[in-house]
This record gives structure tokens, sequence and C-alpha cells, in this order.
């Protein structure tokens, strides 16, 4: 019997091995005006839809496939009698395979020059629609959306003369997540070239619904189910490559994004160590060694299993000294030779090769009942305005700028102290903003750092001087706030008193 396929592309990677082999197998090819161009300019021998079905291409290629004859092909089930009668009726045959891939909508849509009317043109309505037979049909039929899969195809069709139902069940669940997102996608972006108002829903979802999953064992704790969804040419943090070490956790997935996140805002090529979802030491230094050594120095009780992120690549020195602990997770764009030879001697040390964060995600969360979703708190457009009649000096102002860039990265109500090297004490996750003062105090004094001369960031404004007293007494010399509360005056006041400078920032920077 003959054996159809039906092969539309927009994205032509690939297709024309594809049909090569394709052909050699015995398909007739059944294809629409471009790919057909195509596959005919490099010698093979294609069926234009047009001639097949006898209705031509209309309305400038907005009808091409759409017509009985092709969806009837791919949706009749042959083990039905009824089916095989009104196929023959209508002068259709069974297509086996459909090869398709959609209008670049996203792609157009993100080209700050493109027109309402190019947009609305690369709405693709044939393709998904073959896309979404097909994988309705997988019973019987082959669909294929993503190039990728082209070589995983062919091989089961020369191995064993067919695709295997698993995979055709893989492959029509993967069609029908990528249509989905595909309409996520224009129903996130349309609106903008419509003059309506955006809906951030559709477009914070849409590069998630096609991503791949990946089961982890449990989730926050033991008895709660998890997986880990990322688009197979992820960015940034999730684009991570593990070199070595055991199966990442969902706690190690969160804290290693928090780590990676927070070390890319240091002033410098640094290191950031996080446990249980905030960082307890952070610092720059001449060379990772140098920083990773005064990051550990900040709270080393609390970094004993912690996730260490470093902004420049590891070098032996620096994964000696993360070898001398015990340590969770590292990751940094690069390691050398040296680094992973050392790390190979700890079998279960995670270990990430990760990409620069790349940012521009909005953030997803579940409350009962409710989605809330909002853009993620990225970069640093704030400038320092002094608000009291001390200034602070250069030394001072370094190191306000290190703590201001990572008590962004603390639980609130946070506080950071600092020196401008590295953090010195930091107090997060509080109810009450002057028990976040005393313990980021109470924990630089307890690892024996001198706070005379040193610093603090507080991620939003004091609502009363007292956390400002409780700095100013163990020492430290310059604040920086957001400001904005009823009582700034009071407390830049009670700042002037105590001699300490202070800077309002204008931004505030919660995080919960
Ligand atoms: O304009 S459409 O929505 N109408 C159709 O009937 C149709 N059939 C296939 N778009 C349609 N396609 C799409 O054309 C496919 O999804 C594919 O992306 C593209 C291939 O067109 P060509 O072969 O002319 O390059």
């Amino acid at each position: 019997m003959k054996r159809l396929c039906l092969v539309s592309v927009s994205d032509k990677t690939g297709v024309v091995p594809l049909v090569q082999e394709l052909k050699a197998l015995g398909f007739e090819v059944l294809s629409t005006g471009g790919t057909a161009a195509l596959l005919r300019s490099s010698g093979l021998e294609v069926t234009d839809i047009a001639s097949w079905t006898g209705s031509p291409e209309i309305l400038g290629g907005r009808v091409k496939t759409l017509h009985p004859k092709v969806f009837a092909g791919i949706l009749a089930n042959l083990e039905d009698p009824k089916h095989r009668e009104e196929l023959a009726h209508i002068g259709a045959e069974p297509i086996e395979l459909v090869v398709v891939n959609l209008y670049p909508f996203q792609q157009v849509a993100s080209n700050p020059a493109a027109t309402p009317h190019e947009v609305i043109e690369n709405i693709d309505i044939g393709g998904p629609s073959l896309l979404r037979a097909a994988a309705k049909n997988h019973a019987r039929v082959t669909v294929v959306v993503d190039p990728q899969d082209y070589g995983l195809v062919l091989s089961h069709l020369k191995s064993n003369g067919g695709v295997p139902l698993s995979l055709r069940r893989t492959l029509a669940l993967k069609a029908f997540r990528h249509t989905a997102s595909y309409d996520a996608f224009i129903a996130g972006e349309l609106p903008r070239f419509l003059d309506m108002p955006a809906p951030k829903l559709p477009a914070a979802l849409a590069p998630w619904l096609s991503a791949e999953e990946e089961p982890l064992r449990y989730g926050e704790n033991p008895h709660q189910w998890a997986v880990f969804a990322r688009p197979r040419q992820a960015t940034g943090f999730a684009g991570f490559r593990q070199l070595q070490g055991k199966e990442l956790s969902y706690n190690n997935l969160m804290d290693a994004d928090g780590a990676w996140s927070a070390v890319w805002d240091l002033p410098g090529a640094g290191v950031v160590i996080v446990k249980h979802a905030n960082p307890c030491g952070a610092a720059v230094g001449e060379n990772p060694e140098e920083a990773y050594r005064l990051a550990f120095s900040c709270d080393p009780v609390s970094a004993f299993g912690g996730v260490i992120a470093f902004s420049s690549p590891v070098d032996g020195p620096a994964a000696q000294a993360v070898a001398e602990q015990f340590a969770e997770v590292v990751l940094a764009p690069e390691f050398t030779p040296e680094a992973l030879a050392v790390f190979a001697k700890k079998k279960n040390l995670r270990v990430l090769q990760t990409p620069r964060p790349t940012g521009g995600f909005p953030r997803l969360r579940v409350v009962d009942g409710g989605l809330l979703v909002q853009q993620a708190d990225e970069g640093f457009p704030e400038s320092f305005r002094v608000v009291t009649r001390r200034l602070p000096s250069e030394q001072e102002q370094e190191a306000l700028d290190l703590a201001w860039r990572m008590v962004k990265h603390v639980a609130s109500n946070a506080i950071v102290v600092a020196n401008h090297r590295q953090t010195l004490g930091i107090g997060g996750g509080q109810p009450s903003r002057v028990d976040a003062c005393r313990i980021a105090v109470s924990r630089a004094q307890a690892f024996g750092h001198a706070l005379a001369g040193a610093v603090a960031a507080s991620d939003a404004f004091f609502p009363f001087p007292d956390g400002v007293r409780v700095l100013a007494e163990a020492g430290i010399t310059c604040i920086a706030q957001p400001g904005g509360s009823i009582r700034d005056d009071e407390v830049v006041q009670v700042a002037d008193e105590l001699g300490v400078s202070m800077v309002f920032t204008g931004r505030r920077h919660f995080r919960h």
C-alpha cells in the first residue's frame, strides 16, 4: 500500500535529509508551497498538497492544508469500516506521518519593528490543526513537531518499518504541549499589537507549557512530589550542566538559583554562599579563592552544607578551599581542569557549570486557589542620596554598595552588615526590623568581625529609629535604606545624633 506523509514546515532545518530518507523508504511526500519548492530545488520529487486535494492554496496561503482530504486522511481510524468507506468516498487516503512546525509567531512578535498585520499573518491556523489532528490519532499516526526528533523517527522507520506506539504517544503529547504554548504566546503577545492591555498570565506561562519535566525525588519534604521543568534550550541558571555529584533536590535547585542570581549582583567577581534560601556569606576578592574564604568567614557555621556560587572561573586553589568543608552544590561559569580534579574526589558534591543569568522571566507563585504573577526584581537603577550631615567615605560607599546589593537577596525583614569586600552579618526573615538588626549584629560579633566602621543595608525603610540605634551601638557608621517612612525625619535625626551617615536609595527590595 502507498505510504503517505505530509511535510509542511516553517523551520526548514533538517527537512531535506529527512525527506530524502523518507523517499528512500518508499513514502510519497505531500507538501505545501514553500516546503515543496525547497525540496524540489534539492532534487526531491514531492506532491503539492494543492494538486493532491484538487484545491489550490488560496487567500495568500491562509488556506493550504485545511481540506477534508487532508484531515480525513490524518484522522481516519482504519479499524473502523465506516471510516474506511467514508475515506474512499471522498477519494482520500490514510496519511501515516505528519511533519509540521509552525509560523514563527513568537519570533515575529518579539521584533520591535513588527506591524500588527505581520503579527496576525504569523498566526498559524492550518499547522496547529494538523498537529492536533495527528496527535489525536496517534494510535495510527506519527506527529513530528521538533526537527530534533527527525533522527529518532527515521531510525525506527528504518529498523522496524514503523514508529512504535510508545514513541507515537510521546510525540503526540509533545505536539499538544507545543500548540498549547504557541497559543499562550499569541494570547500574551497579540494584545500589544491591538492596543489592548496585555494580560500577564499567558505570556508568563507560555515558556513553561512545552518545557521538559524532570521528576525530582521529592519536593521541599519527602512527602511532597515535585518536578523540575525547563525548556530544552534553557538560558541562564536553568541552562546549567551538572558535571558531577548526587542528584539535585528541589531545595538544592532553589538555593542554587538564589545563589546564582545573588552572585551576579555583587559589585565585582565574587562568591555567594546560600543556605536555606538565604545568603549566609558574600564577598568579592582578587581571585576566586580569596572571595570564597571571605564569604565563608562571614558565618562558617551556617555555610556548612551550603550552596556556593562563583561569578568567575573556579581554579585549583578555590576548589581546594571549597573542599575543606562540606558543601552541597558549587556553581560557576567555568571550572579549570585542576578544580575538577579536586572536586572529583568529593563524589557527592554537585558541580554545576552555569551560564550567566538572563533574567526577564516573570515570577509565579501559587496561593490557595489563586496565582500571583510579578515582574522579577532585577537590576539596580537606584542611586544613593546622602541625607545626613556625615558623608560616607569612599570605602564606606563601596561597602554600602555591596551590602545594598546583597540585602535584596535576603528574606525580609533583612539587614546586611558589611565592609567593602564581604558581608559580616546577615539578619533576615524577621517580622520585626529591629530584630533583623540585632541578629545581623550578633551574628557578626559571634564570628569576631570588627564592626567599627562597617556599614549596614536595610531592604526597606526603618519604621522607627530603634534599628538605627542597634546598628550604631555596634560601631556601624553608615546605613543604606530606601527611605519613605512617615518617621524618616526622626530616623535621620537619630542618625545625625549618633554620627552615622545615611543614604536613601529610593527603592525597596522586599523578598518574601
Ligand atoms: O496559513 S495557515 O494557517 N493555513 C494552512 O492551511 C496551513 N497549512 C500549513 N498555515 C498553514 N500551514 C503552515 O505553513 C505550516 O504550519 C508551516 O509552518 C507553513 C509551511 O508553509 P510553506 O511550506 O509554504 O513554507
